[in-house]
């Protein structure tokens, strides 16, 4: 029996098995593996009715323009700033993702970088292993208290929701900043952003990337939240304005960062390596054994509805 066709626009290499189940399954075009890609497209262009990608390989607008026949794009991630959705609602071609199934594991990542970061966690360890409890040659300075203080949230969707329940449990006053206010959630909305940052201990990022949020975290931002302010990100790194960032954080002027994205992954400017006030985490919020599990099931499952069906299961359009 023939497999149905997809394009896969990379590997799917944060979950080990997933690239062999697709395989399984279908007949993969593997993009990333042609060397002239344009040309690759180019071949097969008239087969290809569906691609299966993921938060990072995206599909671009000269990819949805090279393939007529395209139908629909499942992307393995919730993010979707690297697809090209007005693209692909002019041509009514359909678009999943992988909601909900991560926002625990994102939301415990940004909690664990809030806790690192504040608390000295990494740098504890670095200097245990180190030798310098042992051998007495330096102290580990004094973190800041996390209990009781204040956590704004920035983009209170589903993952910022699951990081502002967890701020409760720390008896914190939590804030947000949105587009709207929310009638349905029991935290302090702040219009500004500004006010947020200034009046926030912590600052957590969960908002969607893309060209809407380029650099919403900006100089001032970061100045507003000050030296005893700490930023935490698992959104994009897109969304700070990195050099800025680096600046405010080697001169103290910004107190400290936990980072689980960067503005160019996986490079990490080297400046950052060097600061203790930092925490650094290789884009790997959703990387659990069951999260990762999960997102591949669901990849698995807007195909095959797709197939079967003509339908996705989890839409974003
Ligand atoms: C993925 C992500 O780790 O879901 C997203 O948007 O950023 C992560 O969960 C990864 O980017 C998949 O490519």
């Amino acid at each position: 029996m023939t497999k149905p066709l997809i394009l896969q626009v990379g590997s799917f290499n944060g979950h080990a098995p997933a690239d062999g189940e697709l395989a399984e399954r279908y007949e993969v075009l593997e993009y990333w593996k042609a060397s002239d890609k344009v040309a690759f497209l180019r071949e097969h262009a008239n087969r290809i009715e569906v691609v299966a990608t993921t938060a990072n390989f995206g599909c671009s607008t000269e990819m949805i323009a090279a393939l007529p026949k395209l139908r629909a794009i499942c992307t393995w991630g919730v993010g979707y700033d690297k697809i090209d959705l007005e693209s692909a609602a002019t041509r009514k071609i359909l678009v999943s993702n992988t909601p909900d199934i991560l926002n625990d594991c994102v939301a415990d990542i940004a909690w664990g970088l809030l806790l690192a970061c504040a608390r000295n966690i990494g740098w504890g360890d670095r200097f245990v292993r180190e030798n310098h409890w042992e051998n007495k040659t330096d102290y580990l300075p004094h973190g800041a208290r996390v209990s009781g203080k204040k956590l704004g949230i920035v983009g209170l969707g589903r993952i910022g929701e699951a990081i502002a329940r967890r701020g409760l449990g720390f008896d914190m006053q939590v804030s947000y900043h949105n587009r709207n206010a929310r009638a349905d959630v029991p935290y302090t909305y702040q219009p500004s952003l500004l006010e947020l940052a200034r009046d926030s201990d912590f600052l957590v990022l969960a908002t969607v990337g893309g060209a809407g949020t380029k650099h919403l975290i900006n100089e001032e931002i970061m100045r507003a939240l000050g030296p005893d302010g700490r930023l935490i990100n698992i959104a994009r790194g897109s969304v700070i304005d990195e050099p800025a960032m680096v600046h405010l954080l080697a001169s103290g002027e910004l107190g400290g960062a936990g980072l689980d994205v960067f503005e160019d992954e996986p490079r990490v400017p080297d400046q950052l390596k060097t600061l203790s006030s930092v925490v650094l985490m290789p884009h790997v919020a959703s990387a659990t054994h069951e999260t990762r599990r999960a997102m591949t099931d669901c990849v698995l499952e807007n195909l095959h509805s797709f197939f079967t069906q003509g339908k996705i299961v989890t839409p974003i359009i």
